[in-house]
């Protein structure tokens, strides 16, 4: 685990074998060491996290206290010159789930700390006024942020770079962070953005306005040469992948027209699953308004589309920007949507959840139960109640808490429509007629989020209708890979998922990194020790509240089946529903409220979790 002070550790090759740390209260930074048996249980990035916030969150904090701990991760693969490894996580216990949150975003950040001689950061306690976090290689400041706070993200970050110079990297938030809206993400380089589950207020409730790294020394290899050579043979298979074309492109904006002609687009917060201007808002249109790309650090196969919004202002879509504040508020003008993209970014507020939260109020509106009127796809109204969201004025209070507990306050049984499971909103898959992807969004470790398991294309291919066994095994095979594997090396998982380039690539690049072989089955052990351990944070989070119906997607997906498209009239099967999640506790060794057995995590060395959790 990791050392005590004092203690001699192994550090092994590929990792730099350090932790920065950094108490914001006592305004004091340590550097702490590892050795080769945490680095090889837990990988990096989301493994880091989730052991450091499972040994170190006190139970039953508040989020937003100086007590939680917010862990700024990087893995084995981070920062080397392979494909697409500029990506870190970001991860603190969640104020919007209360339970454990994570997201993963492209940043010279990754890259820089990595070079600063770090695998991670932790960050503890609160400053009394606001600061930010200077890191050049040994030197680690804590500096005052007065001119850069009540600033938006794009200005704080262009103010920081002329202090410190164009090459740091730079973690930041906006308004929304500080003014903790309890969706609010960190942000970097003007369209990259992490933590869904709120992790920029965790960090504006330290009133830390920032994280700039300059980072100047190699990571130490096994075999240099040999990584190297790899990467470049890594980076030229990439681009001779037949899909990287029209990948380069439209990027993730291809998903759009493949989820309108498969109806399974959020449209009118999730109530249809087709929307009639979805050609305004798909991948051809924004060709034709393209006007640059942008990427993440290391990547030969960037996909930030960026567009001039209505305001005349560039802004970087993604598939999920577009359809959550587009079909799923019956918004059909891409270039207005993009400025409400811009607008989340500046103000460092997840797309999704703020899309799913305009839907859900504008819902509430037409069933009357607001004294405001949001109407469906009306620009001006999504435009304002996103500042009020900021800056918790009017409807924009409610708002601000995520459709969860607005529902709860709101009443009316509201709950069934509202978008979210464990808290964390529904990500742009519409899911009436996709019971296994519904299942990975249950299941899924941070809330519904479809980054562990986006396993709906499968599916609709392999027969949607199906609540058989293999949608669990496809569901858990994803979560492995995705939410274990490319979580903690920490890289994209783009190329692989995108363009096919191969998984065998991955325990070549670690070997030659670290000098170990550490084989695809070792990664997928590590990727369930990681998602028990996460399942078992959740469940000594919410203690006597915890139960199996916290794996389940919101009622609208039961019992109100879309009215148009091919799928109209189709819902998710109730008894089908319960039949997959049984069979996906089984396989994981859960119990059937979905806690992990005695006996699993004693196998998974975790042991002395068993114990605390009181796993039989
Ligand atoms: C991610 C989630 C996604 S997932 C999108 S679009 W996607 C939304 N993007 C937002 C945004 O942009 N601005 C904003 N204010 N909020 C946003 N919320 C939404 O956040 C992202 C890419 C994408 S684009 C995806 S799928 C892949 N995600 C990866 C992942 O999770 N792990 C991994 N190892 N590789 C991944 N590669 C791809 O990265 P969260 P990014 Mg993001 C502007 O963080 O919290 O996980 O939520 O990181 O650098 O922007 O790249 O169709
Ligand atoms: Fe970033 Fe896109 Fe490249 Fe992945 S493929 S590293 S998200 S630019």
């Amino acid at each position: 685990m990791l050392a005590s002070r004092g203690e001699e550790v192994t550090i092994m090759k590929g990792w730099t074998g350090k932790i920065l740390r950094v108490d914001l209260s006592r305004e004091k930074s340590t550097v702490q060491e590892f050795g080769a048996d945490f680095a090889l249980k837990f990988l990096g990035g989301r493994g880091f996290a989730a052991r450091i916030l499972w040994d170190e969150t006190k139970p039953g904090i508040s989020p937003l206290s100086p007590e939680n701990p917010l862990v700024i991760a990087t893995g084995p693969l981070t920062g080397l010159p392979l494909p697409s490894s500029g990506k870190l996580v970001v991860a603190a216990k969640s104020p919007l789930t209360g339970g454990y949150g994570d997201g993963n975003m492209g940043s010279w950040a990754a890259v820089r700390l990595r070079k600063a001689g770090y695998d991670a950061m932790v960050i503890t306690g609160a400053a009394r006024e606001p600061k930010y976090i200077s890191v050049a290689d040994e030197s680690v400041e804590i500096k005052d942020a007065q001119d850069v706070w009540k600033t938006g993200s794009f200005e704080a970050e262009k103010k920081l770079k002329e202090k410190h110079g164009r090459s740091v990297g730079v973690l930041t938030i906006g308004q929304g962070g500080e003014n903790v809206v309890r969706y609010a993400t960190v942000l970097s380089q003007e369209g990259r953005s992490g933590g869904r589950p709120g992790i920029g207020a965790v960090m504006g409730s330290k009133k830390l306005k920032a994280v700039v790294i300059e980072g100047t020394k190699e990571i130490l290899l096994s075999d240099e040469k040999k990584l190297m050579e790899l990467g470049q043979e890594g980076y030229r298979h990439v681009l001779s992948k037949p899909n990287y074309n029209m990948w380069k492109r439209q990027g993730t904006l291809l998903v759009l027209e493949w989820c309108q002609a498969n109806c399974v687009l959020p449209t009118y917060n999730f109530r249809e699953a087709v929307f009639e201007e979805a050609a305004n808002i798909a991948g051809e249109a924004m060709e034709k308004l393209k006007v640059s790309q942008r990427g993440c650090p290391n990547c030969n196969m960037t996909c930030g589309n960026v567009i001039e919004d209505i305001e005349g202002h560039p802004s970087e879509l993604d598939y999920e920007n577009v359809a959550m504040l587009g079909s799923n508020i019956g918004l059909g003008d891409l270039r207005k949507v993009a400025h409400l993209n811009r607008m989340a970014d500046d103000y460092g507020l997840d797309t999704i959840s703020m899309g799913n939260t305009i839907g859900f109020m504008m819902e509430a509106s037409e069933k009357k139960l607001l004294k405001e009127r949001f109407e469906w796809g009306n620009y001006d109204d999504a435009k304002r109640l996103l500042e009020d969201t900021v800056r918790g004025e009017g409807a924009g209070k409610l708002a601000a808490k995520g459709t969860k507990a607005a529902a709860e306050e709101l009443g009316h049984d509201s709950s069934r429509w509202a978008m979210n499971v464990k808290g964390l909103e529904i990500s742009a898959y519409n899911c009436h007629s996709a019971p296994g992807m519904a299942l990975g969004f249950g299941t899924c470790s941070i809330g519904a989020h479809h980054k562990d398991a986006w396993v709906i294309s499968w599916e609709i291919n392999a027969g949607r209708e199906s609540y058989g066994p293999e949608k669990v095994a496809k569901v858990l095979e994803f979560q492995r890979i995705r939410g274990g594997g490319f979580e903690s090396l920490v890289t994209c998982r783009f190329p692989w998922i995108e363009l096919d380039f191969e998984l065998e690539w991955y325990p070549r690049f670690l070997e030659a990194a670290t000098g170990t072989r550490i084989t695809m089955d070792d990664i997928n052990t590590v990727g369930d020790r990681i998602y028990s351990l996460i399942r078992a944070y959740w469940v000594r989070e919410y203690g006597s509240k915890w139960s199996r119906a916290m794996d389940y997607p919101p009622a609208r997906w039961f019992r109100e089946a879309p009215t148009k498209g091919a799928q109209r009239g189709v819902m998710i099967n109730s008894q089908g529903y319960e039949r997959l999640l049984n069979e996906y506790y089984e396989r994981r060794g859960w119990d059937k409220n979905g806690i992990p057995h005695a006996a699993t995590l004693q196998k998974l060395g975790l042991g002395d979790v068993a114990k605390v959790i009181g796993s039989q």
